[in-house]
């Protein structure tokens, strides 16, 4: 028999497996170039880099959101000076080649607007005689995703940049969103903007802003003061107008969309601070079914239905949904309509009413849709539910309820099946599977039902709110094939994805890192896909460079977490 020591592997062959693990495709070392994400065609047949001139200009057109973005990314270019964690020692740093001067940016459509579908093409040239480089892009948007390639072409002090070199670059979905939960916990306008800069460098372009639910209501309604002034955490917790301005400039300056949503009829809990009169079970908790659980023990409270039976119910709504377009520019409107719990309508005594005259709950949730719905037409916007609305078991509308071309259902149950049902029904779907796209997973919550809250361990609906495991590795994120399943024309109706972050364990202080790299994931393969250029999935050429791209991330102020040790990363497999 061996004895132990026999058996003992060294050390750092322990940790070189651990670090190869998941990748069984050994990583090439060829000299691809570090964007992420990856630019669906490139060139770069002879890696070469030359210095940056210190004089480095761009020049581009003059617009209202391009020019502030042209600025931004001229500051960071000249003074990023980013410190690669493997030197790029297969590129040939020519340092008596002429310095690049100038980024010119030609664009052929300046008046196209930030909204979904927009032309986001564009083509980068760096060349190596040192002429200018140049981005031609049909919209100002497709200018910004260039702005973005070119400023990661750039590193090393002095400045280098990468030549003789062609991207042409455009997105495979055209809808690559973020959800941020801003009910559960508040967030500051600063967070915000962060985030939404960083999804602006991960070529992202909607921001969903899951603005209220249940637990607060932090939107300055003008029209409905009390809403915050009541359901908010407190005043130092609200959105006011003017800040939702700047969140939404912001916004169009990096070319993402901020996307609202004012989640009803159910999660509208907090609204019975101001409106107690319009909302169902307030105070009632909902897991197990039935259950009145003492607030200051539970986490979530109650959950809260509007009354769709109360015409006080659409005097408020309606002046919500009217303030809140004209908050928001942006064409789509997400109205949520997910998880209705039916003892929460049922908990009400004009409800009961209406089900005793042979109504259903159904029929409930269509009298709200159908009063709503219109109206939300009729201010110009594209109206996104959950698809809850279609597809829930219990209560639902049915497809006559719901006209196919201004109306998107967002998925979250059971995977690819729910995409299918939606698609295969002829409306467009937005995928965040829960099962691969929720962040929310931190490492204080719970695997189990709500109803399983158990008194010894402390672990259950008490301590958390939602039923999340188990965390999602950025490798599930990006792995997931959205149009898996679907035929050719039911592929067509699926319009991108968005990963989501709930927050009833999260808030500012884990936001960068719950969210990034992870989000990344998603946004390279809804970009440009997670295959190499002969079908092979890209997991270590994508580990490679997106522990690059993280730790770039980190430099430009978004706290990203690591994927690996840097021994790892310096060390590939
Ligand atoms: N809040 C709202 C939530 C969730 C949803 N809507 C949710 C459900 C299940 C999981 C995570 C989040 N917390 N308003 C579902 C769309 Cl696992």
């Amino acid at each position: 028999m061996n004895s132990m020591a026999d058996d003992h592997v060294p050390l750092t062959i322990i940790i070189f497996l651990l670090c190869i693990w998941t990748f069984p495709i050994q990583s090439t070392h060829s000299a691809t170039i570090n964007v992420w994400p990856k630019p669906r065609t490139f060139t770069w047949s002879q890696p070469t880099a030359h210095l940056l001139s210190p004089n480095f200009t761009i020049t581009s057109p003059t617009h209202l959101y391009l020019s502030p973005a042209v600025h931004r990314y001229l500051r960071l270019i000249i003074s990023e000076h980013y410190r690669p964690l493997v030197s790029p020692s297969s590129v040939d740093l020519n340092t008596s080649a002429p310095p690049l001067h100038t980024l010119s940016i030609t664009i052929s459509d300046l008046t196209a607007q930030l909204h979904h579908g927009v032309d986001e093409t564009y083509s980068l040239t760096v060349p190596s005689n040192g002429g200018s480089a140049n981005i031609t892009a049909k919209t100002v948007w497709g200018a910004m995703r260039g702005l973005e390639t070119f400023s990661q072409l750039v590193w090393g002090n002095p400045s280098s940049v990468a030549v003789g070199l062609y991207v042409w670059d455009s997105p495979l979905y055209a809808h690559r969103g973020l959800m941020l939960d801003t009910s559960r916990n508040y967030y500051g306008v600063e967070d915000i903007l962060r985030t939404i800069k960083a999804m602006s460098e991960n070529k992202m372009n909607v921001f969903h802003w899951h603005i209220t639910d249940s637990h607060s209501f932090p939107l300055v309604v003008p029209s409905e003061p009390q809403l915050a002034a009541k359901g908010s955490y407190g005043s130092n917790m609200q959105y006011s107008p003017a800040e939702v301005a700047q969140i939404v400039k912001f916004g169009f300056e990096h070319g993402v969309r901020v996307l609202p949503e004012i989640d009803s009829p159910g999660h509208t809990g907090s609204w019975a601070e101001a409106y107690p009169d319009i909302v169902t079970c307030a105070n009632m908790f909902w897991w197990p079914a039935g259950t009145q659980w003492e607030k200051r023990l539970a986490s979530e409270p109650g959950t809260g239905h509007l009354n769709p039976l109360k015409p006080k119910t659409y005097q408020v709504l309606k002046n919500v949904i009217r303030d809140v377009t004209n908050l928001f520019p942006e064409p789509f409107y997400h109205s949520g309509a997910d998880e209705i719990i039916p003892e929460c309508w049922k908990s009400d005594e004009t409800i009961q009413a209406f089900l005793k005259d042979n109504g259903t709950l159904s029929e409930v949730l269509e009298i709200f849709i159908n009063s709503t719905l219109p109206y939300i037409l009729s201010l110009n916007r594209t109206v996104v539910y959950w698809e809850d609305v279609l597809l829930d078991d219990n209560i639902h509308v049915t497809t006559s309820t719901l006209p196919k071309e201004n109306t998107i259902l967002q998925t979250w149950n059971n995977g690819h099946s729910n995409t299918k049902r939606i698609v295969s029904s002829g409306y467009r779907a937005i995928v965040s599977s829960s099962d691969f796209y929720y962040l929310d997973c931190g490492h204080g919550d719970f695997v189990g039902n709500d109803s399983q809250y158990d008194n010894q361990t402390g672990s259950g609906q008490r301590d958390g709110g939602s039923w999340c495991g188990p965390f999602k590795t950025w490798q599930t994120i990006y792995n997931y094939e959205i149009d898996y399943g679907l035929t050719e024309e039911e592929a067509k109706l699926v319009m991108g994805g968005e990963v989501a972050l709930w927050s009833e364990q999260a808030d500012p202080t884990v936001l960068d890192s719950r969210v990034w790299p992870r989000a990344s994931a998603m946004a390279e393969s809804l970009w440009s896909g997670n295959r190499d250029e002969k079908g092979a999935k890209r997991f270590a050429e994508a580990t490679d460079r997106l522990n690059e791209w993280r730790n770039r991330m980190v430099k430009r102020g978004t706290a990203a977490e690591p994927i690996q040790p840097l021994w790892c990363v310096r060390n590939p497999g």
